[in-house]
């Protein structure tokens, strides 16, 4: 196979030309932006998948296009290394170098990109590419198919799939030992099969009741559920709303970050007998968070925080009751809520540690645990088991003297462990939840949330905000931590912290404490030394859930 890399640049003049100048990064969550500019990025990022996978000898590579919970005008980009995990850190300097080049530089970086690697260009490859339901998405799906066509390189289309179903597309692929099939059916099969061993027939079981509302947010989790519904048969009975076919746009009005940062149901949500169980997912199905009202109408919101506690304390008990030696441990970020920690620490008794926000951060650092757990407040996390875990209840489960050791294996088959999964995580909360018996009521019981709030505040540059110790104290502009520290001192279990944000032009502010009244006061006296101290542009905070604590 012969290769000339003018073909990469002829591609990008005449097809994807490189439209804006301004300077993009590969941030938490890859690329994003509003869609008409990303033609060229999701062209390059073909591109960088085929060169990534002949790195990686020919193994698979993802490439999923979707804005997550972002409004439907934008849209993005994320690559997916071969076990299924966010691409290497060191990679993410490479992508952003290629994306930022003008096109007349373009076939002279690829060149780099490979000689700096030491790239047999003509060696195999395979980049598997898969969007949400966005409009826009076919259209970037066909440029970074193009992008891997320019190198020679092969291409498999999955259509429109979830985020997690890329990542599981890809590991499977590339792992020898039998973890699914890359296939929509092999996903499915994976985790209803696993979903039905684990229900055992005993669809209820005390409180517990075998009925769901699930808000697909107008994106891809609606969807996929449908299917799920067809192949579960009975053993969870769920009703979608949000399903975004024909009408209502992703992600507005309803999803897991408007139920979570508004603290509000979908704005379309039907009349339900409180106490009814409902989750929301967001547009690629990543996040997922639960919420209820209770019989005075008060919304009640179970979010990622108690996903992972509920989750923590349900293996731990597991790891008890099999006596397994295995350490069992959990990751949050800065915004998890200080009564979850709480709780983890003095009643559950399971380590915590806290990592700057974004998944690749609580990812790596769960995989120091055998059992590792984690959760943004958001909904986005999952469990990892180390091969020791797996291999340890794996012979416990085949010893036949313990019942649990089963019922383990089957929890550790129903997690996706690459990334966040929506759909995934549900089914195992439904499966915790139905074998403690538990409602929603049962479960918000176990601990009380400290009210709190996030603002957004503009600044002129976001950048002069800088973080340490997990985001937890802010080191630039000089002075502004000692106010802060002045500031939550007035306040009965106050705590607040200040990050710019990765995904999006402003300054976050997150302020908890043990009223409404004082936590609104909080957050709006940080917001204001932020507005004071780091440049802030505009009279304005921006209150994305000030209605609702
Ligand atoms: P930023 O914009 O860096 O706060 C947001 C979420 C993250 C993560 C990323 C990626 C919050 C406070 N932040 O990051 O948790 O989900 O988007 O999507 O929710
Ligand atoms: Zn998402």
């Amino acid at each position: 196979m012969s290769i000339n890399l003018r073909t990469v640049y002829a591609f990008a003049r005449e097809m994807y030309p490189k439209l804006s100048t301004e300077h993009i990064q590969y941030g938490t969550a890859g690329f994003r932006g509003k869609a008409e500019f990303l033609d060229s990025v999701m062209f390059r990022m073909g591109v960088l998948a085929t060169l990534r996978s002949r790195f990686r000898s020919g193994a698979a590579i993802g490439v999923m296009i979707t804005a997550s919970h972002n409004p439907e005008p934008d849209n993005g980009v994320k690559l997916v290394d071969p076990k299924g995990e966010m691409l290497e850190a060191s990679w993410e300097s490479i992508a952003t170098d290629l994306v930022n080049v003008s096109d007349q530089e373009l076939e002279q970086q690829v060149a780099k990109i490979i000689k700096d690697n030491n790239i047999d260009i003509t060696s195999s490859s395979i980049v598997y590419v898969g969007m949400d339901n966005r409009y826009h998405s076919p259209r970037l799906l066909k440029a970074v198919a193009d992008g891997v066509i320019a190198l020679k390189g092969n291409v498999r289309e999955y259509g429109i799939v979830t985020t997690p179903m890329l990542h599981y597309f890809v590991v499977s692929a590339n792992t020898k030992e039998a973890y699914g099939k890359p296939t929509e059916e092999g996903y499915y099969d994976k985790l209803i099969t696993a979903f039905k061993t684990l229900r055992n027939d005993q669809l209820e079981n005390g409180n517990y009741k075998n009925n769901l509302i699930f808000d697909g947010a107008n994106g891809v989790g609606a969807r996929k559920m449908l299917q799920f519904i067809k192949r579960m048969q009975n053993s969870l009975q769920v009703t979608v709303i949000n399903q975004g076919i024909g009408q209502g746009k992703i992600n507005e009005d309803c999803g897991a970050d408007y139920v979570k940062v508004q603290q509000r149901p979908p704005k379309s949500m039907p009349e339900v007998e409180p106490y009814t169980r409902c989750c929301s997912v967001d547009g690629d199905a990543d996040r997922v968070v639960y919420f209820f009202s209770n019989d005075k109408g008060e919304f009640q919101l179970l979010d990622g925080d108690r996903i992972a506690t509920l989750v923590a304390g349900y293996l731990m008990d597991l790891v008890k009751k099999c006596q397994l030696d295995l350490r069992l441990g959990l990751v949050q970020t800065a915004y998890a809520n200080g009564a979850s920690t709480d709780y983890i620490v003095n009643e559950l008794k399971v380590p915590v540690s806290c990592v700057p926000t974004g998944v690749k951060h609580l990812h790596h650092k769960a995989l120091e645990y055998d059992i590792g757990v984690y959760f943004e407040a958001n909904g986005h996390g999952t469990v990892v088991f180390s091969d020791h875990a797996k291999s340890t209840v794996a012979e416990a489960a085949k010893a036949g003297d313990k019942p649990d050791a089963k019922i383990f294996l089957k929890i550790i088959d129903l997690i996706n462990e690459t990334v966040g999964d929506a759909i995934s995580d549900m089914l195992l909360v439904e499966t915790i939840l139905n074998h403690k018996g538990w409602d929603v009521k049962d479960w918000i019981s176990t601990y009380t949330d400290l009210p709190n709030q996030q603002l957004k505040i503009k600044v002129q540059d976001r950048n002069v905000i800088a973080t340490t110790d997990a985001e937890r104290v802010c080191v630039k502009p000089e002075g502004l931590q000692i106010e802060i520290n002045k500031a939550v001192s007035n306040y009965k279990r106050g705590r607040a912290f200040v990050r710019p944000s990765g995904t999006e032009d402003v300054v976050r502010v997150y302020a908890e404490a043990n009223t409404k009244e004082d936590t609104v006061s909080l957050a709006h006296e940080i917001g204001i030394l932020v507005q004071r101290l780091a440049g802030g542009v505009g009279p304005e905070l921006v209150h994305p859930n000030n209605a609702h604590l």
